[in-house]
């Protein structure tokens, strides 16, 4: 009983942390009727379906990236066999919140002002009316259906998801908690756990959310429709049945590349982007012996999550609609499960914000792979090009439709991270260059240091490189809007001074 008070307590104070937010809550479905403008367009029978694939927190440790020798994902892999796989994808902020809500609007979190787990996009004034992808998609006439985590935590709120879309799923919930924790982390914080739960597959909340999505295909879409399936996992808490633990024994496992000391040319304003996270460090993961269990689950976790994406796959392939569908899956953002030092996200490096994206479907190459940048807010414009519409207004990403055709096409343009007001990586083919908000800087050389282990930015011979890579900072970079909360970051070049969460960093304070 004081267990479930400790997680009723804790889902009050982190409301947005939730994995399983309310759309996880009872039976039915909330529809809206289509409005008659929204069926007048005479090119509907021609447009092609989207089912949108979302997965929350996978790194690129899938099979198709190469992320870990060990990666077994092999639904996604046939996906990105018969597609389009973009091998150098990255989000546009290395959490859920502001990573969703980009992809989603189109524009940069530097944009929006929408950095931390609040607030929802509709609550910024000069927001309140963007467009949304799906609302796009509506206007053109899309049915428009989401299950499970599409936006994060549950947005939008239960009250305001009027003219969002048509229709939400509300799977059963699935069995998504033990009665008590497998791991102790220093705050206990209810998601940081890992272990064998739930018995059987079919009680885990994604499977729910499977299941939920292959009915309503095998029902039958008015088309043309847009199918959005959000899973929750590999994010914490990492529960999976013990057959996906099997499938990575502990005895086999080869843990991630690992330099000790690897942060001591690094800039210690990187520690103020995950200065407190309930994500424990590697410190502790080791001291506790929670390293290989960690890795272990989020790779059983994650081959879980992948068996669930080759149901809807296979739904999808029954129902005689995949040669007009486009299919695309995407992650929100990478994890850290030890690389310098740390678990989680919030971090400008490779393993935060690299990121699967696949394409598949109508107008894309079969078993193609794209090293040319990509950004998640490409999404929007991408899928628009590919459905035939009209370009979207002040779209901040660029359509990938050229890379789809040829994985060669050129890119004019880099993939930008933003983490909070002034914290930026600039990702192009070759190098990584990052810009904190005191100034400080990195550069990493992909090609011969793909683990980013030593940072080049001072060396002479690479001051064109990184004057190349600086001039990509956004140059519209506002501070957090109204009501941000949760991972918000604030820096004062006068004073020198930076919040985190409220509270002044005191450096001598940092948590290794
Ligand atoms: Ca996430």
């Amino acid at each position: 009983m004081r267990l479930r008070l400790a997680w009723v307590f804790a889902a009050v104070v982190f409301p947005m942390a939730g994995v399983w937010g309310p759309i996880a809550e009872g039976t039915a479905t909330e529809r809206r009727p289509l409005a008659r403008s929204e069926e007048s367009d005479p090119m509907n029978d021609a447009r092609p379906n989207i089912l949108f694939i979302a997965i929350d927190d996978l790194n690129d440790w899938v099979g198709c990236l190469g992320g870990h020798s060990q990666a077994k994902t092999p639904h996604i892999d046939r996906l990105a066999a018969r597609g389009t796989v973009f091998t150098n994808a990255h989000c546009q902020s290395p959490l859920c919140n502001p990573s969703r809500t980009s992809l989603m609007t189109g524009l940069r979190p530097t944009t929006t002002g929408v950095y931390g787990l609040a607030p929802w996009i509709r609550t910024v004034p000069e927001f309140q009316q963007v467009v949304t992808l799906p609302q796009y998609l509506m206007r053109h006439g899309y049915r428009t259906t989401l299950v499970g985590k599409i936006y994060h935590g549950g947005y939008p709120p239960a009250h305001a998801r009027g003219g969002e879309f048509h229709e939400m799923g509300r799977p059963e919930p699935g069995k998504s908690r033990p009665e008590r924790k497998f791991v102790h982390t220093p705050d206990d914080h209810p998601l940081m756990d890992w272990g064998v739960f739930p018995e059987r597959d079919e009680d885990h909340p994604d499977a729910k959310t499977a299941d939920w999505a292959v009915d309503r295909i095998g029902q039958g879409l008015p088309e043309p429709y847009f199918l959005a399936v959000g899973f929750a996992l590999p994010h914490v808490p990492c529960y999976a049945s013990q057959a996906w633990f099997d499938l990575h024994p502990d005895a086999e496992l080869v843990m991630p590349p690992l330099l000790e000391n690897d942060r001591v040319d690094i800039p210690d304003f990187a520690w103020y982007l995950h200065w407190r996270l309930p994500e424990p460090r590697l410190s502790w993961l080791r001291s506790n012996g929670q390293w290989r269990p960690l890795v272990r689950a989020y790779l059983a976790t994650t081959s879980f999550v992948d068996s669930q994406v080759g149901r809807v796959l296979d739904a999808l392939d029954a129902s005689g609609q995949a040669d007009r569908t486009i299919v695309v899956l995407w992650s929100d953002h990478g994890w850290h499960l030890g690389e310098k030092g740390i678990s989680g996200k919030n971090t400008l490096w490779e393993r935060s914000t690299r990121v699967p994206l696949v394409f598949a479907g109508p107008g894309v190459t079969q078993g193609a792979r794209c090293a040319r940048p990509a950004e998640l807010l490409d999404l929007y414009p991408t899928l628009a090009e590919l459905c035939g519409l009209p370009a979207p207004p002040n779209m901040e990403g660029h359509s990938l439709v050229p890379q789809l055709g040829d994985a060669r096409a050129v890119r004019a343009w880099p993939a930008i991270t933003s983490h909070n007001q002034g914290n930026h990586a600039i990702r192009s083919e070759h190098w990584r260059y990052i810009q904190y908000a005191d100034g400080s800087e990195e550069l990493y050389d992909l090609e011969s240091d793909p683990n980013e282990w030593r940072n080049r930015v001072g060396e002479p011979g690479l001051r064109d490189v990184v004057a190349e890579h600086r001039r990509w900072i956004p140059k519209r970079d506002v501070p957090p809007a109204p009501g941000s909360a949760h991972r918000v970051l604030t820096y004062d070049p006068r004073t020198k001074e930076a919040i985190w969460e409220g509270k002044p960093i005191v450096l001598s304070e940092k948590e290794e």
